[in-house]
């Protein structure tokens, strides 16, 4: 039988062009995967492009690109005709981090939960119990008995430590064997680089913004931040997580499109897509894993809202859905 990169090396035998596509703001895990799955590409002749759609947030990411060369193009730039392939790399259609570029050939190679069973996608791997998809893509590795470059075991180590912050959120047993197999071949002084060149200066204002919004109501944490990028929103949700009681964090930013989510919990009560999809009440989209989730709600679904009205509708919500949960927790 054949294993799933075989799989994937056979349907793209015959296309025209190839894309990898990680979602809109690539984070760490994206970047790793989009590079790895590149490179086990490359050595079977399938000529890719990686695409990136927005500009590249992270302080993180953009030194992984940096460190590493890779080479990323912007969707501009891209052409598409009928035999041309787009693989999505830590994502999938639907979700709210994904600009959809092309209507068919879609692969999908993805950690997050199954948003919609019904999307014909050309090859699927979707395995929503994985803390990080680095996990997924050095598996093709091991399996295949192809050596990785010390720069590809080095991203994908740091694409696991990011997504399951450091072995301690979201953690499967195939993160902590491929942790394990990827370690020694790492480069641990560019992990070191990584971790100093995670924010900039000017995030601190963010963060500062953040502190002083932080609003806490026993163990709910919510921050509204104006303004705020979407990778910081994340960061911010996992600080104020480290709050001691604080168990659940609902941040969210509002902007001129709508207003953008990021959620934390800590108590296997509480699963932190559901809570997202509670909140959103079918005038957003949103979902993700047990102990982190994302959403955006666009602002023609929310005219009616002032900031007051945003702010008092998000803890109403919130803290009725937590209480059907469990009062004590
Ligand atoms: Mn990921």
């Amino acid at each position: 039988m054949k294993n799933k990169l075989q799989i994937l090396i056979e349907q793209l035998k015959n296309a025209g062009r190839v894309y990898i596509q990680p979602h809109d703001i690539p984070d760490p895990d994206a970047i790793a995967c989009s590079y790895a799955l590149k490179f086990l590409l490359d050595i079977n002749n399938i000529k890719a492009k990686i695409i990136h759609v927005q500009t590249i947030e992270k302080a993180n990411s953009k030194k992984m690109i940096e460190l590493f060369d890779i080479k990323m193009y912007v969707k501009n730039e891209m052409r598409y005709n009928e035999d041309d392939y787009v693989i999505l790399v830590d994502t999938q259609l639907g979700n709210s981090n994904i600009t959809n570029l092309i209507k068919q050939n879609i692969m999908v190679i993805d950690h997050h939960e199954i948003i919609n069973e019904n999307n014909n996608y050309i090859y699927e791997d979707i395995r929503s119990n994985v803390g990080a998809c680095s996990s997924i893509i050095t598996e093709y590795f091991l399996n295949n008995k192809i050596d990785l470059t010390k720069n590809v075991a080095t991203a994908l180590l740091y694409g696991i430590m990011m997504d399951t912050d450091n072995l301690t959120r979201c953690v499967s047993d195939l993160d902590i064997k491929m942790f394990y197999y990827l370690y020694n071949q790492a480069n641990i002084s560019s992990i070191k680089s990584l971790k100093l060149n995670q924010i900039v200066k000017s995030d601190l204002i963010a963060y500062a913004k953040a502190l002083n919004n932080v609003e806490i109501y026993g163990y709910l944490g919510f921050v509204h931040i104006e303004n705020c990028n979407d990778s910081l929103l994340g960061t911010i949700s996992d600080m104020v997580n480290t709050i001691e009681g604080v168990l659940i964090v609902i941040a969210y930013a509002k902007r001129e499109d709508g207003v953008k989510f990021s959620i934390r919990s800590g108590t296997s009560k509480v699963k932190a897509n559901n809570l997202m999809r509670y909140i959103m009440n079918n005038i957003g989209v949103g979902g993700g894993h047990d102990e982190m989730a994302g959403g955006f709600m666009s602002a023609d679904n929310m005219k009616f809202f002032t900031n007051k009205q945003l702010d008092t509708y998000i803890r109403h919500r919130a803290i009725s859905y937590v209480e059907s949960k469990d009062a004590k927790l």
